[in-house]
C-alpha cells in the first residue's frame, strides 16, 4: 500500500479516538469502585485512572520509608540497578564507537543501608531497586504484611487471575523510565513520594518512533569507578536450547527513540501530532494502567512504590495493534 494511502489511514484513526474521546485524559476518582463499575467504565475501556488516597489502611502507608528500612533492614541484601545517569534500560551513546545503544543497568547486590547512602549521594551514580521478576513477592517477604491486597479486589475480581508479578521500586529523582509498554494490566501503587507518569494510548503507535538498536550493558571499571558500556552480542543456542555461543553478530533490542522530556521535532516531526498525558500519582494513590499504553516514569526522592502486573488478554483489540504495528513498519521501510 502507498505510503499516503496508510498516512491517511492512520490520520483517520487519530481523528476518530480524538472526537470519541478515546485515550485523551487520566480519570480521577476519589474511592474503591465496584468490580463491575471497574469492569465496565476501566477496565472493558481500557481507561487510565488514578484512585486517589485508597490505599490509606496500609500499614506501608504509615511505616516505609528511609529511616524505617535502614533500621528494620539495614543489612538485607537487595539487588539494585545501577547506571551513570539514571537511565536502566534506556537509551545511549558509547563515545568508543559514537553509536546510540539500547543500555541494561549494571546489577549489583549491596546492603539497603548502602543503597539508602547512594540515593543520598547527590554526585554519584544512580541507584533503583527496580527488579521487574515478582522482587516484592521474591526479596521483600516480610514486608508482605504491610500490604492488604484484598483492597485490590475490585481489580482482581475482573483480571480473574492472581498477578503475574508483584513488583517493589524505590530510587531516587534522577531514575528514570524511559518510555515503552508492556502486555500487562498494572495496578501501581505508590506508598512514599510520587510518581510523575507521562503515558500516551497504544493507538499513538504510527507517531512514536522506535528502531532496532545494539545492545550494551553498563560495567564499571575497578580502578577508576568510571562506567562504561559493554556491547553485548547475540547467542546461539542448540536444538535443546544448550547456548552453543555468542556472536560475531550484535544482540538487537527494538526501543522507543524519543524521549517526551526534550523530543527532537527536527528528526521525528510526526511525534508533534500526539499529545502526551501527564499524571503525578501521590503517596496514597493507585494507577490502573491499562496494557500497552505506552508509559514514561519519573519519581520525587526516594519515592516507594508497588506495582501488580496481571498478563493481558490476547483479545482483538490486540489484534488490530498488531496489524497497526506491522502497518507502522511497512511505511517506516517505504
Ligand atoms: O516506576 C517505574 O520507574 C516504572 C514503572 C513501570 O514501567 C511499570 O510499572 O510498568
Amino acid at each position: 500500500m502507498a505510503n499516503s494511502k496508510i498516512n491517511s489511514a492512520f490520520e483517520l484513526l487519530l481523528n476518530e479516538a480524538n472526537d470519541l474521546c478515546i485515550g485523551t485524559e487520566v480519570l480521577e476518582v476519589f474511592n474503591i469502585p465496584k468490580p463491575i463499575e471497574f469492569a465496565r467504565e476501566y477496565y472493558a475501556k481500557q481507561r487510565p485512572v488514578v484512585f486517589r488516597n485508597v490505599l490509606s489502611s496500609w500499614k506501608a502507608l504509615q511505616k516505609w520509608n528511609g529511616d524505617y528500612f535502614r533500621e528494620h533492614l539495614g543489612q538485607k541484601l537487595v539487588d539494585v540497578a545501577v547506571t551513570p545517569n539514571g537511565y536502566a534500560d534506556g537509551l545511549a551513546t558509547r563515545h568508543q564507537d559514537n553509536k546510540e545503544y539500547f543500555v541494561l543497568p549494571l546489577e549489583e547486590q549491596i546492603t539497603m543501608e548502602s543503597f539508602l547512602d547512594h540515593l543520598d549521594d547527590a554526585m554519584g551514580a544512580v541507584y533503583y531497586i527496580q527488579k521487574q521478576n515478582s522482587n516484592f513477592s521474591l526479596d521483600f517477604p516480610e514486608l508482605t504484611e504491610d500490604i492488604d491486597t484484598s483492597l485490590l479486589d475490585f481489580a482482581q475480581h475482573c483480571f480473574n487471575k492472581p498477578p503475574d508479578a508483584v513488583n517493589f521500586w524505590m530510587g531516587d529523582e534522577k531514575a528514570i523510565t524511559s518510555m515503552h509498554k508492556d502486555p500487562y494490566d498494572n495496578l501501581y501503587c505508590v506508598i512514599s513520594g510520587h510518581k510523575d507518569f507521562i503515558l500516551f494510548p497504544p493507538h499513538c503507535l504510527p507517531w512514536i518512533p522506535k528502531r532496532l538498536y545494539s545492545t550494551g550493558v553498563y560495567k564499571r571499571n575497578d580502578e577508576t569507578k568510571k562506567y562504561y558500556i559493554e556491547p553485548l552480542l547475540q547467542t546461539h543456542y542448540n536444538e535443546n536450547n544448550d547456548v552453543i555461543s555468542y556472536g560475531p553478530e550484535p544482540l538487537l533490542t527494538e526501543w522507543i527513540s524519543i524521549d517526551p522530556l526534550s523530543p527532537d521535532l527536527e528528526k521525528y516531526p510526526q511525534y508533534s501530532k500526539i499529545q502526551p498525558l501527564h499524571v503525578r500519582v501521590n503517596a496514597g494513590d493507585l494507577l490502573f494502567l491499562p496494557n500497552y499504553w505506552y508509559h514514561h516514569v519519573r519519581q520525587s526522592h526516594k519515592c516507594i512504590a508497588v506495582n501488580f502486573w496481571y498478563d493481558m488478554e490476547y483479545d482483538s483489540r490486540y489484534c488490530y495493534y498488531r496489524m497497526l504495528e506491522d502497518l507502522a513498519a511497512s511505511k517506516a521501510t517505504g
